[in-house]
């Protein structure tokens, strides 16, 4: 074997494993909620997928119970235990084969992998307009996609989209900073329209090979907020030429089936092409994720880890699906 190929096979497994390791203990109480979870009523360890399992009506009832509070939202669950009571009927099923079941079923359920690929092309401008609620985490994530897609060697600029609250201009351009990227920013109280036309003038005019675009989210002024995003959208579509475009919605793991709500409303105004689901860290609704492929049928293409410059992941299913029923 040649000394260099094997050395780079040896970084390629060891980036796999800590790319594994970082998502399994981001995983940790989602795959406590699906796997196993502690019973309130008798406070001992029980687990849904017991090894000497019968599979009776009060079994399959406790499985339901557990998807349910692991936030996969009902319409999933209830396919996903009626294809299991069809196919364990008149069966003597264990833990481990209920456990595949379910692994299985539920793989099945996110899209094919190269869909879930974020989609950058070279030699054409790349624009990702970034949506989504207040909070949920735009800003970050843009700036933790933005230290990748440097170190891809991208020249990146930045549009500051949100332009009400003045706190979030400068967030992104802390973020901006950060990833040594380039920002195009306007006055506060400015119209998001009119800076991202400047910046796709700007992002033509030198050259970039990314324009990342960050909105306002104020979901409690939903008609405003709409009109202003109908508003970047035109804008997009009358100046972008050639460009390729991708419109993210970020959803935050931890409100779980609220997420659902969210991306309904925003996918009435916007033509989505993924999810960036984020602080899946901490939380035990991760289910969620089988709810945005089943019932949104939108690809997941990054996930949020952490609040650290490089707590952004590339999702991938089979990863994703090890590393939640380690
Ligand atoms: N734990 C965790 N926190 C996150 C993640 N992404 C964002 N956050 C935090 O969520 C909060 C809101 O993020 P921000 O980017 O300002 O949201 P925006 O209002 O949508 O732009 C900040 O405190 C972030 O640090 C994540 O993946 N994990
Ligand atoms: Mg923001």
């Amino acid at each position: 074997m040649i000394p260099e190929l094997e050395k780079d096979k040896s970084n390629r497994k060891s980036l796999w494993s800590s790319t594994f390791s970082r998502l399994k203990a981001a995983l940790v109480k989602t795959n406590k909620a699906v796997v196993s979870e502690t019973s309130p009523e008798n406070s001992k360890e029980t687990t849904a997928l017991d090894s000497a399992a019968v599979i009776d009506e009060e079994y399959l009832q406790e499985l339901e119970d557990k998807l349910i509070r692991a936030d996969l939202g009902l319409p999933t669950v209830n396919l996903v235990m009626d294809h299991l009571s069809k196919s364990s009927r008149s069966k003597t099923w264990t833990e481990y084969d209920v456990r595949s079941f379910l692994k299985n079923e539920l793989s099945k359920m996110l899209a094919p992998a190269n869909s879930h690929r974020l989609n950058i092309r070279d030699g054409v401008l790349n624009i990702i307009l970034v949506v989504g609620v207040n909070g949920t985490g735009k800003t970050t994530s843009i700036g933790k996609l933005c230290h990748r897609l440097r170190g891809n060697g991208k020249k990146i600029l930045i549009a500051a989209g949100d332009t009400f609250r003045a706190a979030a201009e400068s967030q992104l351009e802390i973020w901006a900073q950060r990833a040594a990227c380039d920002l195009v920013r306007l006055k506060d109280g400015s119209d998001p329209g009119a800076v991202v036309f400047q910046a796709i003038e700007k992002a033509y005019s030198e050259n970039y090979d990314v324009l990342v675009i960050d909105t306002a989210g104020r979901l409690h002024n939903k008609a405003n907020l709409m009109a202003e995003l109908r508003k970047i959208q035109g804008v997009i579509d009358k100046n972008a030429g050639t460009a390729n475009l991708e419109i993210l919605l970020v959803l935050d793991a931890s409100t779980g089936q609220n997420g659902i709500q969210q991306a309904r409303v925003f996918s009435e105004t916007c033509l989505l092409t993924g999810v960036i689901l984020t602080k899946l860290d901490g939380t035990a609704k991760g289910g969620v994720i089988f709810s945005i492929a089943n019932e949104l049928k939108l690809p997941v293409k990054l996930v949020g880890l952490g609040e650290k410059i490089d707590d952004l992941q590339d999702f991938e299913p089979e990863l994703f699906m090890e590393a939640l029923f380690a």
